[in-house]
């Protein structure tokens, strides 16, 4: 799967590596490549354009970072795209709930739902050991139930009995009373496959998904059936409610476009790949690891996001430098609003201060909005009130809450805030740890961030 793409991908690199320094013109011709690659690995052209878009963005407004090449940029976020693609974290399948508990699997003819539903039992009897009851509701094709009793035999797990003339809906309700006797934990129902989406069809699935409540309805798709594999998607999530799909015949499959395309054009997430016949032909979906694999370029990855790191520690240890003697000016606040910005948190930046590592865990719950307005009310500051703030009086204070969209309520807040960190600073940096106990600290210090900035 994806060998193409990633052979593609692959050439656009190396030449993008010869270009060395990348200026607009290199990076449209590099976009263009890629755009090309993607539509031909059959990656459907929302998908594509979204993707392209994205990256030329981000490639535009990315900061230099001097260790690295531009082309490394450009393959980090080209790596980054693809994982948002493929739906960035890893959908486990569902197992928990109240037992026992349904997991339907669903979809066309010959998608692979007999084969898959025995490769997912095996998965999950063998991870999560659970009492497993297989289920065959396909009462259209001859031998249905026999594949699914062979395949059961095979992986030693329970199968339901056949009994002649059965409704599906009626086989739903004899396994799930079976399933309550015999102390089952799950049960997975295989369904009948139609050669095309029907009314009867999707009439019979609702029906059985009101009867078994699934806490998970698999959607089985061929990955070598391409945009197909889409379309289908939708019809089946416009009809009953989907949690999830396998991708089946990867192992066939060089282009790999449907699952590129899928997460994003229907929001279903793949949870599960099938690259063969076997049994244990089954693969948990990670996006990572996915994209990893058709980039290829794992050692760049992992190279930017270093060099990343580093800067932000640079930036951090310049700033905790200043803090230990007792310097804290409003541009101080800025570059810490923009770390906790880039890091999530004001504890990125206290870690650096010997003694304050826990209380900066305690701050840690700043709200995006809140750091937002933080930022655009120092922004409206000149450089010379950021360094002096004393001189900010009330109708500079006028013109910044203007210039930032706020009021002079929101500056004042910001003002007084600052002045009680600077004076947390000096304390610090004069005594030490023991300067905060005059403050009440730490246990006070979540109050010297304003209520309404914290995370509800
Ligand atoms: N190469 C390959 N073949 C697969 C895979 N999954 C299923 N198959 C094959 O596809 C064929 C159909 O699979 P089934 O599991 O019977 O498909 P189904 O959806 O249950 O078919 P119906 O019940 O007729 O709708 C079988 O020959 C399987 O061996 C896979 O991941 N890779
Ligand atoms: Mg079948």
């Amino acid at each position: 799967m994806f060998e193409n793409l990633s052979n593609r991908l692959q050439d656009v690199f190396s030449s993008l590596k010869k270009t060395g320094s990348i200026d607009e013109t290199a990076l449209d011709s590099a976009m263009r490549d890629i755009r090309r690659a993607l539509l031909e690995a059959d990656v459907s052209l929302e998908v594509v354009k979204k993707f392209i878009s994205e990256v030329k963005q981000k490639a535009l407004g990315q900061e230099i970072i001097q260790s690295i090449s531009p082309s490394q940029m450009i393959i980090k976020l080209v790596n980054d795209e693809l994982i948002n693609i493929l739906g960035n974290d890893t959908a486990t399948v569902n197992i928990e709930g109240k037992t026992p508990a349904s997991l339907m699997l669903v979809g066309l003819q010959g998608s692979g739902k007999t084969t898959s539903i025995a490769k997912l039992a095996k998965f999950i009897k063998s991870k999560y050991s659970k009492n497993i009851l297989l289920v065959s509701l396909d009462v259209n094709r001859p031998a249905a139930f026999e594949q699914l009793q062979k395949l059961a035999h095979d992986i030693d797990i329970d199968i339901l009995p056949k009994v002649e003339n059965q409704s599906p809906e009626n086989i739903a309700k004899r396994a799930i009373a079976a399933a309550e006797i015999n102390d089952i934990d799950l049960i997975l129902f295989d369904t009948a496959g139609r050669t095309s989406i029907d009314d009867n069809l999707m009439q019979e699935l609702k029906e059985l998904e009101s009867i078994l409540e699934p806490i998970e309805t698999l959607l089985i798709l061929d990955s070598m059936t391409g945009q197909d594999a889409i379309n289908v998607a939708k019809n089946f999530s416009d009809k009953i409610k989907l949690t999830g799909s396998i991708l089946t015949r990867v192992d066939g499959d060089a282009r790999g476009g449907a699952a590129l395309s899928l997460k994003m054009t229907t929001g279903c997430p793949i949870k599960f790949i099938g690259n063969g016949e076997k049994i244990d032909d089954i693969e948990i979906f990670h996006p990572d690891r996915i994209a990893n694999r058709i980039l290829d370029m794992g050692d760049v990855v992992t190279l930017v996001e270093k060099a990343a790191e580093s800067i932000d520690h640079q930036e951090a240890e310049k700033m905790a430098e200043r803090l230990q003697q007792g310097e804290f000016d409003l541009n101080d606040l800025l570059s810490q609003i923009n770390q906790m910005k880039k890091m999530g948190g004001i504890s990125s930046m206290l870690k650096f201060i010997p003694g304050m590592k826990n209380l900066g865990d305690k701050a840690n719950t700043v709200s995006d909005d809140a750091i937002k307005k933080q930022e655009a009310i120092i922004l409206s500051m000149t450089k010379l009130e950021r360094r002096k703030p004393k001189m900010i009086n009330s109708s500079r204070k006028q013109r910044i809450a203007k210039g930032s969209g706020t009021v002079v309520s929101e500056v004042n807040r910001i003002l007084k805030q600052h002045r009680k960190m600077a004076d947390m600073m000096k304390r610090v940096s004069k005594k030490g740890m023991s300067g905060l106990q005059d403050l009440g600290l730490p246990q006070d210090f979540n109050n010297q961030i304003p209520p309404e900035f914290l995370k509800k």
